[in-house]
């Protein structure tokens, strides 16, 4: 919303707080975030030809400063971590000072902070090929490992509830309960959808409280448009977005992961019923996330692929029409209804997961 509302010259003068001994040419909206205000800066002259700058939605992100103290301990932790890969190129955004030396700057009560923009790589919103999955997998491997000895003790809870289902779910009852419904047959669809799957809403956080899954340091976002392509090599390079890099189980990025880049129509379409999980995009994109992350994985980190797949489609579905029932006031949208058109589009992809479950559990053994 902000987005659009701040003069240029202003965005130009908090941009120049980042841009060192360089000049600020441009800034221009940046990315397709649900969340923040991102923008491209460039500049002529510094030590940086362009960098990232962004507004970090301070409703969501309640103490943006321990979101920069999680950043600084990821960066400087994965920086001193040689080693992580012999012939790879793999890169990890930096965070930028400010003028006064800070790692963010405050005016009228707006929180800005900027990044480094990695050269040479490029993003995509919805999955391009088996490679490309598989690169996003290879990549979610690599940067579990590099947190791997992170302890969760140095990481803050940025955004306390995140991946918590049953959370979610209290949240959408209480929006039940609480605002006016609308009527029409897809919001009929999605409560009798959410209805009849409450149940099971506390798989993960069952295994997590029965001491049956690690807390570990993990990346919280890990859609496929988090994931840096190389332009000419296409191995992924970096995985970026790193606001929500704080203690949780690595089941929810595998879940983020695969049920954002298995569903080629991406989660925008407005397409809805023809939503479906691709198993060969799954099976390309676990066998990379091994490939790098088995070495750390226990054995009963696999008893629950299955089910972060089905439940973290789910769980955004959830977030999605309770965010539509509550009049849109998390996630950014560009119509009314946007938010229960995504929501439609997590839940059919769910419904897709579960009728594939032989199948999925298949390749879950295949890869193991
Ligand atoms: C939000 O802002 P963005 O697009 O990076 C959300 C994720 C969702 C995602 C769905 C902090 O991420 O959890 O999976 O939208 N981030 C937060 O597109 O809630
Ligand atoms: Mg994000």
């Amino acid at each position: 919303m902000l987005q659009n509302s701040l003069p240029p010259e202003q965005l130009q003068s908090i941009a120049s707080q980042f841009s060192g001994t360089g000049t600020v040419t441009s800034v221009s909206p940046f990315g397709s975030g649900n969340i923040n205000d991102t923008f491209l800066v460039n500049v002529a002259g510094g030590k940086f030809q362009r960098f990232v700058l962004q507004r970090i939605n301070t409703q969501v992100f309640r103490q943006p400063h321990l979101v920069m103290q999680n950043m600084r301990a990821f960066s400087e932790h994965v920086q001193s971590n040689n080693g992580l890969h012999p012939t790879r190129r793999w890169e990890v955004p930096e965070v930028l000072s400010a003028q006064d030396g800070s790692d963010s700057y405050i005016e009228n009560e707006l929180f800005w902070r900027s990044i480094s923009f990695i050269e040479g790589s490029q993003t995509f919103d919805t999955v391009q090929s088996l490679e490309h999955a598989r690169e996003a997998g290879f990549g979610l491997g690599l940067f579990h490992r590099s947190v791997a000895d992170l302890s969760t003790d140095k990481m803050a809870d940025t955004l306390p509830g995140f991946h918590i289902t049953p959370n979610y779910l209290q949240e959408f009852l209480t929006a039940q309960e609480t605002k006016i419904i609308p009527k029409s047959p897809e919001v009929t669809h999605c409560l009798k959808f959410i209805a009849d799957r409450q149940e099971w809403a506390t798989v993960l956080e069952d295994a997590k409280a029965a001491g049956k899954l690690p807390l570990r340091t993990i990346h919280g976002d890990p859609k496929i448009n988090n994931f840096l392509i190389d332009n000419t090599t296409n191995h992924c390079i970096s995985l970026i977005d790193l606001d929500t890099v704080k203690p949780g189980l690595v089941h929810y990025d595998i879940g983020d992961c695969l049920r954002s880049g298995c569903n080629p129509l991406g989660e925008e379409t407005a397409d809805w019923q023809a939503v479906h999980f691709e198993p060969e995009l799954g099976q390309a994109m676990l066998q990379g996330y091994l490939e790098s992350a088995s070495a750390f994985l226990i054995d009963r980190d696999y008893d629950y692929i299955y089910d972060c797949m089905r439940l973290i489609a789910f769980e955004l579905g959830i977030r999605f029409f309770t965010d539509y029932l509550n009049g849109s006031v998390y996630f950014k949208t560009q119509y009314p209804e946007h938010n229960l058109s995504r929501a439609l589009v997590q839940f059919r992809l769910a419904e897709s997961i579960e009728s594939q479950e032989n199948t999925i559990n298949k390749i879950i053994q295949d890869v193991r």
